[in-house]
């Protein structure tokens, strides 16, 4: 590979951050039930400590996303302990996810429940969370819904818009300065019939009625099969209401698998957008990448580690696209030019450059390799046996 190639790679790693989620180290399941790692993480300091691996490894995850309800078990209280893991596992709180989904209370749902008490508790819990963000040093709170219904006419979809859209400006009002309000949206899952918020035109709509600290944030996993996710991706950008992403990959629905693991050139595509939009602007484009992945059957850690691996890859290969050479192209009308040039950086092998970038800042070449080597799992799986067996889980 020529110098300018691998320089165009090099610079681009040092923009690169990835967040890990503290419940891609816990024990998680499908609805059917889960079957139990004796490594996975038990407790929030647990999570902080295989994050920090991960980062020590990698060096590019300096920070982990939180979820209320599992991970700040004692609310804003939470916050001084877990200042003291951030400190003891050097890695960083990241985006804050409110739970508005798991409490019975939400049956009918949370921001979208025709009863004002729930839909008050609901409100209260997010400006907990913002609280907790702040306390934490948190930027991104981060907002997904299970609201919906599951048959026709059982809910007032225009009502529970204008209720979404009151209780998305209330819980702007409490941001700081600086802080962001990230809204999700995913087309169906736990609801069936209908979801509140289930495509980035709604999640837009109600973060213009927010305010403009509200951005939208992409969940791969939640879109239709055949969606043009790089096209949403390109729209988000063109009007700066791109908040971030949660990465992931499926087949089917929303099945939370390794990124890249199913199709790689969705990720790659999705990123060549950004990067084109960068060199267009001139101007970085200020995104939370994230990952949302239930790591069912492989190991915890060890798919953290792909997952980050296989991230950079992607990133990397879509920073080979010139983007002169793809404008001239575009505004020419060389198809075929234009479409090369993406595939031939798809397919150029970039993984020697991220070597060398990773040996330039004194992390193992192989991150996986190391891990295996580096006796941590034999650890923890020690120490935390015992506890998750005693974890059973099961449908019915
Ligand atoms: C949802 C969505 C959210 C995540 C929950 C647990 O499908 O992806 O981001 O917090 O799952
Ligand atoms: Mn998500
Ligand atoms: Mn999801």
């Amino acid at each position: 590979m020529d110098a300018h190639k691998s320089k165009r790679i090099l610079d681009a790693l040092e923009t690169f951050r990835i967040e890990l989620p503290s419940w891609g180290f816990a024990n998680t399941g499908t609805r059917f039930g889960k079957f139990i790692q004796a490594a996975a993480a038990t407790t929030t300091e647990e999570k902080f400590s295989d994050a920090g691996q991960v980062h020590l490894l990698t060096g590019v995850c300096p920070s982990v996303a939180l979820h209320v309800l599992w991970d700040c078990p004692e609310g804003v209280h939470s916050t001084e302990e877990i200042k003291k893991f951030a400190e003891r596992y050097r890695v960083l709180p990241g985006s804050i996810n409110p739970n508005l989904f798991q409490d019975q209370e939400y049956k009918y749902g949370s921001f979208g429940n025709p009863d004002l008490l729930i839909r008050q508790r609901a409100l209260q819990h997010t400006r907990d969370s913002i609280e907790i963000a702040r306390r934490l040093h948190s930027r991104d709170i981060s907002m997904w819904f299970a609201d919906g219904s599951n048959y026709p006419g059982t809910a007032n979809i225009r009502e529970r818009k204008q209720w979404f859209t009151e209780a998305f400006r209330e819980s702007h009002q409490a941001l700081s300065p600086g802080q962001r309000l990230l809204i999700e949206y995913k087309p169906f899952e736990p609801a069936f019939y209908h979801t509140d918020i289930a495509d980035w035109g709604m999640a837009l709509l109600l973060c213009r009625a927010a305010g403009p600290q509200a951005r939208v944030l992409v969940d791969t996993g939640h879109h239709y099969a055949a969606q043009n996710i790089e096209q949403i991706v390109a729209w988000l950008l063109s009007e700066d209401m791109l908040g971030g992403f949660h990465f992931n990959d499926r087949r089917y629905a929303d099945d939370d698998l390794t990124l890249g693991s199913i199709d790689p050139y969705q990720v790659f595509r999705i990123f060549h957008e950004i990067h084109y939009f960068e060199w267009e602007t001139g101007k970085r484009a200020d995104i939370a990448y994230m990952v949302d992945q239930s790591h069912n059957l492989k190991g915890k850690i060890e798919e953290a580690i792909q997952t980050v691996t296989v991230a950079q890859e992607l990133f990397s290969k879509a920073a080979l696209v010139d983007g002169r050479e793809l404008a001239a192209a575009q505004k020419n009308c060389d198809l075929v030019r234009a479409e090369s040039l993406l595939q031939d950086a798809f397919a150029t092998d970039v993984r020697p450059v991220i070597q060398e970038w990773r040996d330039s800042k004194g992390l193992p070449k192989n991150p996986m390799e190391a891990f295996r080597q580096s006796g941590y799992l034999e650890r923890i799986t020690k120490e935390r046996a015992a506890r998750n067996s005693r974890s059973v889980s099961s449908y019915a």
